[in-house]
């Protein structure tokens, strides 16, 4: 198949999915073209059969600001019909559901629309009247709509009163790139007198509550000798490292900025933390546990489906950070149950969250979409 993929190309768990979604189909002989406005972060090496195509737009005195969508919509029509494409898939509704529906009209072809929701476009963005309505009419018009968990399909589903289905395919993990692995000289650097290293990962939106994050460490590190490694970045960066100092563990915590190449540091980790409000899915947690690192998450949105309260993990109410830090301490200071349920994250991770099987289903829907778009 020749299947056309858009999404957020900066950091951001849609684009890095959406990045692993296409290498995994150009791996399996389909011609993958991403149309995008800037190379997604994820792509990686060169492979003969992923073509990105970059959209730009000319400048003018008129528009403040250039409609980068539009172009975008007609970019899409543009490489539908010069390259004969089947699907066109998109991740994150807004912009591009809508843009995916102004191409299919344009193109000279009938490429049939899927898009798949991520989590924010539908918990927050759709909050807003304006987004709403845009969201709504772009999942109306697309030929399949996919979620990233039960949760955010029936949530989908209930905010936008929609009759048709959605489809829940669960994020996935490539155990090829995410495993464990012993990374001594990283350890050192991080945590040189043998301690713990607990980590966070995520861009400091208000979303993330890394407030909770320092909280919980700050508990933790009154128990035992410990390290917090915290990547990425966001609004909330500057509150965090003010909080660290407030609570008395700058000292122990160590803020790496933005990480292209994320997986030595969930390899050297002990601990993954994730107290979010709402996490439509969390794929941070999931390559944090293929990597054999156990998670600590809010129960909200679709964690419960991707940590398993018990075995590979635990799940708290949402600020419980009373909670989080009672169970952080309990698993580190437990030698064999800490092995154990770093063991069983790695087991669940690579069995229920294979790539090889979500591409399975994608492939289903790509061919279910083909049969019924008319000629
Ligand atoms: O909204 C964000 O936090 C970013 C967004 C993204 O796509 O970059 O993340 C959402 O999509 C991820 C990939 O499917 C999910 O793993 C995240 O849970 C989801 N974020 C939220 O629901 C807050």
């Amino acid at each position: 198949m020749r299947i056309g993929i858009s999404c957020h190309p900066a950091l951001g768990g849609s684009g890095a999915l959406a990045a692993e979604l296409g290498k995994g189909l150009a791996r399996r002989g389909h011609e993958v073209h991403f149309i995008v406005t800037d190379i997604p972060f994820r792509l990686g090496a060169f492979h003969p059969r992923i073509q990105v195509h970059e959209v730009d737009t000319m400048p003018y005195p008129v528009w403040r600001t250039p409609p980068l969508d539009l172009a975008l919509a007609a970019w899409m029509a543009r490489v539908a019909d010069q390259h004969a494409l089947d699907v066109l898939h998109v991740h994150y509704a807004l912009p591009f559901a809508v843009c995916a529906w102004l191409a299919r009209a344009m193109a000279g072809r009938r490429v049939p629309v899927v898009t798949t929701l991520h989590g924010t476009d539908v918990t927050v963005l759709a909050e807003d009247h304006t987004w709403h309505e845009l969201i709504r009419f772009g999942l109306v018009h697309s030929d399949a709509v996919t979620a990233v968990s039960r949760d955010l399909a029936m949530r989908t589903k209930e905010r936008f009163h929609l009759e048709g289905p959605i489809h829940c395919i669960h994020n996935f993990i490539d155990p090829r790139v995410f495993h464990p692995a012993e990374v001594a000289p990283l350890r050192d650097e991080l945590a040189p007198g043998g301690e713990r290293i607990l980590l966070h990962v995520s861009n400091f939106r208000p979303v993330k509550r890394v407030a909770d994050v320092l909280h919980v460490f700050a508990k933790v590190r009154r128990g035992m000798p410990a390290r917090l490694v915290m990547v990425g970045e966001g609004p909330d960066e500057w509150e965090a490292r003010r909080l660290a100092h407030a609570l008395g563990v700058a000292e122990d915590v160590v803020f790496l900025g933005k990480q292209e190449d994320v997986v030595p540091l969930y390899q050297v980790a002990d601990l993954f933390l994730l107290p979010s409000r709402q996490e439509s899915f969390g794929l941070v947690a999931l390559e944090a546990m293929a990597c054999g690192v156990p998670v600590i998450a809010s129960d909200a949105g679709g964690l419960p489906e991707v940590v398993v309260h018990g075995q590979t993990g635990y799940l708290r109410p949402v600020g419980d950070v009373e909670g989080m830090a009672a169970d952080a301490l309990g698993l580190l200071q437990n030698d064999r149950a800490h092995r154990r349920m770093r063991e069983q994250a790695a087991d669940w991770a690579r069995t229920a969250f294979s790539i090889e099987e979500k591409l399975d289903e994608y492939e289903r829907l790509y061919e279910s979409v083909l049969k019924e778009a008319p000629a």
